[in-house]
């Protein structure tokens, strides 16, 4: 027989494909059957595209009940996926978040627990440690193609370079912000097109947009993840007049740079799903966008009804715009609501590339896909954790958390208070006890942090340069 001829027969016997391998048994046939569908399992493994926006409000896209900046491309992802309301990041500012997203891991397991401050390459021994297994990693293990289009802030030595850590292409910025306007402005952190300085002329964030079609339009053809970081909205307040004169109804001017930056992100996003489409790989792209920690209230952006900002750990801090789409795979238009949180994109990825997961090391994300098809029902976190220094950690077990943001911790009933105004922790001190025993003991798996915030760190380069130098080296390698 044939593998025409088998495949035909398939399709004629109207079978499942186990059914119809039971049928065929282990004869020639079968293994042949074995082959092919296990060939086409492979062949159809969906592209991973992860979206990350920077400093992005809870409440400012227009599928998360804001109002004055349309925002109709990533509000489709909503539309044609699912919609995490319960949607975390691992910290609430931007590289621990990252270095979190890229290994699975709550990062402060292995010390990255605070930004590394102001880029000074050359000075900084800052990055994603050695040890720890990226995303790029395990997907360029399994067949895919890997490429990084924008904002890295995981280390700008040569030696953590995103190119040193499983990608095979890169084009963007080592640092932790940019301007948009001027690629020149910033000599100590170029734009790089893998490791050479480029000279770019385009607003930042359509150079992005223009480098991420382009790599879909190289990799439509295998397999590819593409790891896609706008520095939008983030500081500082650049936009070009093509973006504000659509906000000129807009008063506040902060606000409305802040809808322009945000608008031309939305663009970008449509201009990547314009391309999926073109290239025929729409339906099998498995599509993440989240911002990486809440909106500070320095740019203009709007957490809505959560409280607190970017850096503390109030929802506002860490709860994000969460939306993921698979349109072969994943019925749109849903929402979920149990608490996820950004380090399960890894796992989430790995499972449907057949990748292989680290497992000499404790991995805290977990596969999203059987929540997301309705197959699995139970939370796929039991308790979530957060730490950012010693004044702000939070957990969350189910609808309860307890938050200590610079003061004694308060416990809180977010099915009911949703803006975290409640101390209930009088009311309820038993409660209030278990949280904080599973937060000490989530916290005793822990290192301490590999460098201080960033005021810390630049006081300490001064005098401590060489010494710290050698301690991160020993303990990233
Ligand atoms: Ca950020």
């Amino acid at each position: 027989m044939s593998e025409k001829d088998l495949v035909e027969a398939w399709a004629r016997s109207g079978m499942r494909r186990r059914e119809f391998l039971a049928l065929l048994g282990a004869g020639a046939a079968g293994l042949l059957a074995r082959d092919l569908f296990a060939a086409e399992a492979v062949r159809r493994r969906p592209n991973i595209l992860v979206i990350v926006a920077d400093d992005l409000g809870y409440a400012d896209l227009g599928c998360q009940s804001g109002k004055d900046i349309l925002t109709p491309h990533i509000d489709s992802l909503a539309r044609n996926g699912v919609r995490f309301t319960s949607g975390y990041v691992s910290c609430p500012v931007c590289s621990p978040t990252r270095a979190g997203l890229m290994t699975g891991r709550y990062q402060e397991r292995f010390g990255h627990e605070f930004n590394p401050g102001p880029l000074e390459p050359g000075t900084g021994v800052f990055g994603l440690p050695l040890s720890q297994i990226t995303m790029a990693d395990v997907l360029k293990a399994a067949g895919y193609h890997t490429g990084m289009v924008g904002k890295w802030h995981l280390g700008a030595e040569p030696v953590y370079h995103p190119m040193k850590r499983g990608f095979e292409e890169f084009f963007g910025f080592l640092g932790g912000a940019h301007s948009y306007l001027n690629a020149r402005a910033d000599a100590r952190n170029p734009i790089l097109r893998g490791t050479e300085p480029v000279d770019e002329k385009e607003y930042l964030t359509d150079a992005f947009t223009r480098e991420a079609v382009a790599y879909i339009g190289r990799h439509a053809n295998e397999p590819f993840f593409l790891y896609l970081t706008y520095n939008a909205v983030h500081q500082p307040p650049d936009a070009t007049s093509k973006y504000l004169d659509r906000f000129k109804t807009i008063a506040d001017e902060r606000r409305r740079i802040y809808a322009a930056k945000l608008s031309a992100m939305d663009d970008g996003v449509g201009a990547v799903l314009a391309k999926l489409k073109e290239a025929g790989a729409y339906q099998d792209t498995l599509l993440f966008f989240l911002s990486d920690n809440g909106g500070p209230p320095v740019n203009g952006s709007s957490n809505g009804p959560l409280r607190g900002f970017k850096a503390t750990v109030w929802e506002g801090g860490i709860r994000v715009p969460f939306l993921v789409q698979w349109p072969r795979r994943i019925k749109g238009g849903a929402t979920y609501d149990q608490p996820v949180i950004s380090l399960d994109i890894m796992p989430t990825a790995a499972a449907v590339a057949g990748g292989k997961l680290p497992t000499d090391r404790v991995l805290d994300g977990v596969n999203l896909i059987p929540r997301m098809t309705g197959r699995r029902k139970e939370p796929p976190h039991p308790m979530l954790f957060w730490r950012f220094g010693e004044n702000r950690k939070a957990v969350r077990a189910g609808d309860w958390k307890l938050v200590q943001q610079g003061a004694p911790p308060q416990l809180l009933d977010l099915s009911k208070d949703t803006g975290e105004a409640d101390d209930l922790s009088a009311r309820e001190p038993g409660r209030a006890k278990q949280l904080g025993d599973a937060l000490a003991a989530w916290e005793s798996q822990l290192v301490p942090p590999l460098w201080g915030p960033a005021g810390q760190a630049r006081a300490a380069r001064a005098g401590r340069r060489q010494g710290r130098r050698r301690r991160a080296l020993e303990m990233g390698a």
